[in-house]
């Protein structure tokens, strides 16, 4: 279990390396070019101005979550070729300064998407919440602006220029189907693998966030049958998964611990985290114990030491704790106490064998 770190980059992140730094046993920080649009190359240099700087705290940067997938690839349009090309030089420019996995996600329009971004919680912290019955009946632009208003940093995955032309995307994928989407997900990876898997890099998809059909968009990264059908795409040991506990697992026929002893190897990188699940469908995300939330964390690191996991691991979105203010989800706190519970599940599960 390799342990990681997500951190937005300078100026864009209310968490420094030097706090990281002192949180145990973190070996990499897991970055991107969060001021890059969509679709266009990762330049050399400036792919190496971030990599220095994470190197220069004595952390790795093999993981980049993510370069993001421009809508026309998955809309399957006549521009998806010329944004399939940036990708690939992408996937070059990031190996020549030793990455090794790359994070990316084919939910359309929309990344992961909550209600409330600061919900409080019995103990007096917050955490992001999902109202399904909202989703259900709410205007897409009127969430974009409560989610907007709610804080002052974009959130990742929510590209400002998307969210400008909402309803010219969602007009766009109005024919869209569940297996269209499919092919215009084989057809990007029959694209990119051989590129990604001589260049030494893992490319692993993330599930949809939540993992069932929003806004009337298809999401096909579900659950067990949609990770089969993935790796089925291609046997190129580039076709991964990052399996996300807290996105999966929002899901309850998803049992995240079985799942976890049967991806574990094609998941090059894991994100961990709980969430609680109500009786009506909506979700809250809780700290990372297992008895708080309704995901077994215990089974899901038990079957990664079972298997000798080798891959990126990360804590996932944490509670807002202790009076301190940070991106939703991605505050130091909380995140450092999740990586303190995985290493000690992790610890007491090796000494077993
Ligand atoms: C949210 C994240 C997602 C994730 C992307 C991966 O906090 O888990 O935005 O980074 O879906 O492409």
């Amino acid at each position: 279990m390799n342990i990681t770190f997500r951190w937005y980059g300078q100026g864009n992140d209310t968490v420094r390396l030097e706090q990281v730094k002192q949180v145990p046993g973190v070996k990499g920080i897991v970055w991107a070019l969060h001021q890059k649009p969509v679709g266009e190359v990762w330049e050399e240099k400036e792919i190496m101005t971030e990599v220095d700087y994470i190197k220069s705290f004595g952390f790795h940067a093999e993981v980049v979550e993510s370069v993001n997938v421009h809508e026309s690839i998955k809309l399957g349009n006549d521009e998806r070729d010329y944004y399939i090309e940036n990708y690939k030089e992408t996937i070059q420019n990031l190996s020549k300064f030793g990455v090794k996995v790359i994070c990316y996600n084919f939910m359309p329009v929309f990344d992961w998407t909550r209600t409330d971004l600061f919900h409080p919680l019995p103990d007096g912290s917050t955490a992001l919440y999902f109202e399904k019955s909202k989703i259900d009946s709410i205007d897409p632009e009127e969430l974009i602006h409560t989610v907007s208003s709610n804080t002052e940093l974009t959130l990742p995955g929510w590209e400002p220029e998307k969210m400008g032309r909402i309803k010219e995307l969602l007009a766009a994928y109005k024919d869209m189907t569940e297996e269209k989407l499919w092919e215009n997900l084989a057809y990007f990876l029959k694209k990119i693998l051989p590129i990604a898997e001589s260049s030494g890099i893992k490319m692993a998809i993330h599930p949809d966030d939540p993992p069932w059909s929003i806004f009337g968009l298809p999401r096909i990264i579900t659950g067990r049958d949609s990770l089969k059908r993935l790796l089925a795409i291609s046997d190129s040991p580039a076709n991964g998964i990052t399996y996300c506990t807290g996105s999966l697992g929002a899901h309850r026929e998803n049992d995240m611990a079985a799942m976890a002893a049967e991806f574990a190897r094609h998941s090059p990188f894991a994100h961990i985290r709980n969430v609680k699940i109500f009786e009506n469908g909506d979700f809250i995300e809780t700290s990372h114990l297992t008895s708080d939330g309704s995901i077994n964390i215990k089974g899901v690191v038990q079957k990664l030491s079972d298997n000798q996991y080798e891959g990126y691991v990360r804590p996932d979105h944490g509670r807002h704790i202790w009076g301190e203010k940070c991106r939703p989800g991605y505050g130091l706190y909380d995140r450092a106490l999740g990586i303190m519970y995985l290493h000690g599940l992790w610890d007491a599960f090796q000494s077993e064998k």
